[in-house]
């Protein structure tokens, strides 16, 4: 005799499942991954001892990925943003290509190294910020002589989810230098904007003119100037936001900060919707939970996750660089801060 099917096997073979089962929905979020600390020199060694083993020609790039601990094999930092640490050792090349995951670069260390970026070569020094947007060429290289190492932030997994990946490999290893470093600032700077030539179109539209390089000493020097008006906010000490000068974040779904927080100064309990990346860009940092606390060092890279309620205190004068994918949120009305 055939057995009749129980009504949940026939919502099942029917592609269906009961909302009924469901677990419910969160009261507030609960991020998918915790925070994490990685070590600069860890990484750093790890890549010098992979170095002679793995060429850039042999993988895309010589990357370590920071893969949170609670997303094992993703090899997401998170569920919106990648990041990794690149090494580019003095002669070698990293060939030309472009994709439609848009990137910032964020320098460690290796005077010497360039990133050509849409026709223009800039070079790279400690601090500086690359803006890599979405479908433009790239390729780096590195005529100086100590190795070079930089963060990679890219809206990789976002990509991914929305099913919207292309990727080309361009036939010179080297693309053409159409423009030499400063271009692009200077195009920008003064007080001016160009209404002619690539300048006035919009974000969207790919081989644009925008801010290549934001160059550490001159964020530097606007930090060190705001943090000497004596005014620091409770939550953030000083804090910057890297713009595009045509409106908006660097990038439409990554922003970038540079943060002052002086010697035993410590900020208020803060925490919001982003997922944060943050770099000890100098100095030495602590950062405290209700439950835990974390020392941050030169170069150590940190992950602060959605709705994690957070304080920091400078252990010394410090400066950090962070990125995070707060202009998603904005754009989708999802941003939410609580400041307690
Ligand atoms: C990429 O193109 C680079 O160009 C670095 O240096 C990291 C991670 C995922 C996808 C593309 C680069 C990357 C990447």
């Amino acid at each position: 005799m055939k057995k009749t099917s129980t009504l949940e096997e026939r919502i099942k073979q029917a592609s269906l499942a009961p909302m009924w089962t469901r677990p419910k929905m969160l009261a507030k979020p609960k991020s998918k991954c915790s925070e994490q600390l990685w070590s600069f020199k860890e990484i750093k060694n790890l890549l010098l001892e992979a170095s002679p083993h793995i060429t850039p020609e042999d993988s895309e790039r010589r990357v370590l990925i920071l893969e949170s601990k609670d997303l094992p094999e993703s090899f997401f930092l998170s569920p919106t943003l990648f990041a990794g640490v690149q090494l580019l050792l003095p002669g070698e090349v990293a060939a030309a290509h472009r994709h439609s995951q848009a990137a910032i670069r964020f320098i460690f260390e290796g005077d010497g190294a360039y990133a050509s970026v849409g026709g223009e070569k800039v070079s790279l020094e400690k601090g500086d910020l690359l803006i890599n947007p979405r479908n433009e060429w790239h390729d780096h290289g590195h005529e100086g002589k100590i190795p070079a190492l930089w963060l990679d932030v890219l809206d990789v997994p976002l990509v991914d989810v929305v099913d919207a990946q292309f990727r080309e490999w361009s036939n010179q290893a080297k693309q053409e230098v159409n423009f030499t470093d400063g271009h692009s600032n200077l195009l920008f700077s003064n007080g001016l904007r160009a209404t002619t030539g690539e300048l006035f179109k919009s974000r969207e539209s790919t081989h644009q003119d925008y801010i290549r390089k934001y160059s550490y000493i001159n964020s530097r020097r606007t930090l060190n100037e705001l943090m000497s008006s004596k005014k620091l906010d409770p939550y953030k000490g000083a804090e910057l936001v890297y713009v595009d000068p045509r409106g908006g974040s660097v990038l439409p779904t990554i922003d970038a900060f540079l943060q002052g927080i002086p010697a035993k100064f410590s900020t208020l309990n803060y925490q919001s919707t982003e997922t944060k990346i943050v770099v000890v860009a100098e100095g030495e940092i602590k950062i405290v939970f209700d439950d835990k606390s974390y020392i941050l060092k030169e170069n150590d890279i940190f992950l602060i996750p959605s709705w994690r309620k957070y304080s920091m205190t400078g252990v010394t004068d410090a400066v950090l660089f962070s990125a995070s994918n707060k202009p998603l949120l904005v754009s989708t009305g999802l941003w939410n801060e609580v400041k307690a």
